[in-house]
């Protein structure tokens, strides 16, 4: 919860900013220092924390503004260059060069996710057509040989590993040799910690027998600060290419591999969501930022409100929220929301909406959406304005217009009222209203 918090915060933060009249010296280091805390708070390096904070407080101060571009629109664009300069601009992909061999090496701390996303990167490179097999080496770990072998066979993809190995190195070179004419060859390490020169010696004795095109490092993405640490370790020791970020499925923001990666300067490729073989994601800087800050997919989310913003804009947020709401308010709220996606999805992009709505009024809404369509249609437009004349007789008789039970007419005016009573709350609140979706940005 601190960590949702510190997005909601961060958010909170640019969203002051970007609505103060005056955007001046002391507005843009009043910002830069919350965004300190918020990127401390999400374990990033200190060092790097400073460096990139002074970047944005000297560019948003010193820089000449472009043409047709406010004071305020240029500072939340230098934050957002910042970062993604920072992780860099596009995403990387991994060079794998059809019609020929490429061993894909994945190194790693013990337990920071090898075997798993050599499994998912098997899958990964199957779906998308290439002749993919897989390797183990590691003949450290008892069970580590299964453990590869099953997940192959479940994904369907040829194995080669020799249960009683003691060698890594042959079993690696035999391995490489097998499936010389395969395209994408993935090779599992046994783990090892940055302190067991014994295991690093491992690691580049396999590396320099099968000279793998890509070395890559499986790092775990809940260990925060230790990962600078790992990355520049890995690279001291290997040709290290790219960088998986594991276990970003939990509550983890990642902080700590941005760390790593500034430090290592060596590219994330994939991101790790799941212990499933499915759960692999290329890695898309400008959305880890987001998630990293606690506000989603930013462009994604921008775009989306643009696309959003006509049906809204008529209905004014900020009218509903000074008394009026209809039945048929709430009902245009909804369907707007439903435009932008699941509604879920839609309300954790905006940090501080999510956990403020009632969760019955969010959990079901989508499903609901379409009974409620009908059920308000059933009503009359007076019915519609003023909910409370819906009295038990007009409620048997919209229910039976709509097909409906009575029971779901007073589910809706109870909804209607939860709502109303939350809008309410919320009046005079301009904390709130700022987090409104649809004005927001
Ligand atoms: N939630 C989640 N769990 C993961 C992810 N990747 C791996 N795991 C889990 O992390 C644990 C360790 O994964 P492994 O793939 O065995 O790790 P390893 O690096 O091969 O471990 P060693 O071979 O012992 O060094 C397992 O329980 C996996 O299911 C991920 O992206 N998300
Ligand atoms: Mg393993």
């Amino acid at each position: 919860m601190v960590l949702e918090k510190l997005g909601g915060s961060l958010y909170n933060a640019i969203q002051r900013l970007v609505r103060s009249p005056v955007v001046d010296e002391k507005a843009v280091k009043e910002l830069v220092r919350d965004f300190q805390r918020a990127l401390l708070q999400a374990d990033v390096n200190v060092g790097l924390v400073m460096e990139l904070s002074q970047n944005i407080e000297r560019r948003a101060l010193e820089e000449k503004l472009p043409p047709g571009i406010s004071r305020r629109e240029h500072v939340v664009k230098v934050i957002h260059d910042e970062l993604t300069r920072f992780l860099g601009e596009k995403p990387t992909e991994l060079k794998v060069t059809p019609g020929r061999q490429n061993v894909l090496m994945l190194v790693g701390i013990q337990g920071s996710g090898k075997t798993t996303h050599c499994a998912k990167l098997a899958r990964y490179y199957q779906k998308r057509g290439f002749k993919t097999a897989l390797i183990c080496a590691d003949t450290f770990r008892p069970g580590a040989y299964e453990q590869l072998k099953q997940l192959a066979e479940s994904i369907k993809v040829p194995f080669y590993g020799e249960p009683d190995a003691t060698d890594p190195v042959g079993v690696a070179r035999r391995g490489v040799e097998h499936f010389k004419d395969f395209e994408v060859v993935i090779l599992d390490t046994s783990g090892r910690h940055k302190e067991e020169t014994g295991l690093f010696e491992e690691m580049k004795r396999i590396e320099q027998a099968v000279m793998p095109q890509e070395v890559i490092l499986v790092l775990d993405g809940t260990i925060g600060q230790q990962a600078m640490a790992q990355a520049q370790a890995f690279k001291e020791a290997t040709k290290l290419g790219s960088i998986i970020v594991s276990k970003l499925d939990g509550t983890a923001r990642g902080g700590g591999a941005l760390s790593g990666v500034a430090a290592t300067n060596v590219p994330i490729v994939f991101i790790g969501t799941g212990e499933k073989v499915d759960d692999l994601e290329p890695f898309v800087p400008s959305r880890f930022i987001g998630r990293l800050l606690g506000m989603g997919d930013i462009e994604g989310l921008i775009a989306k409100v643009r696309e959003a913003e006509k049906p809204v804009t008529q209905k004014d947020v900020a009218s509903m929220l000074s008394g009026k709401f209809t039945l048929q308010d709430m009902y245009d709220q909804f369907e707007a929301m439903k435009s932008l996606g699941p509604l879920q999805k839609v309300l954790g992009m905006i940090p501080g909406l999510g956990y403020q709505l009632p969760t019955e009024v969010v959990e079901n809404a989508e499903e609901r959406l379409e009974a409620w369509k009908v059920i308000i249609n059933s009503m009359t437009p007076e019915e519609r304005e003023n909910p409370r004349l819906l009295n038990r007789s007009r409620i048997q008789r919209v229910a039976r217009g709509s097909g409906r039970q009575d029971q779901e007419v007073r589910e809706l005016i109870k909804q209607y009222n939860l709502m109303r009573k939350m809008l309410r709350q919320m009046k005079g609140s301009r904390r709130m209203r700022r987090q409104m979706p649809f004005r927001a940005m």
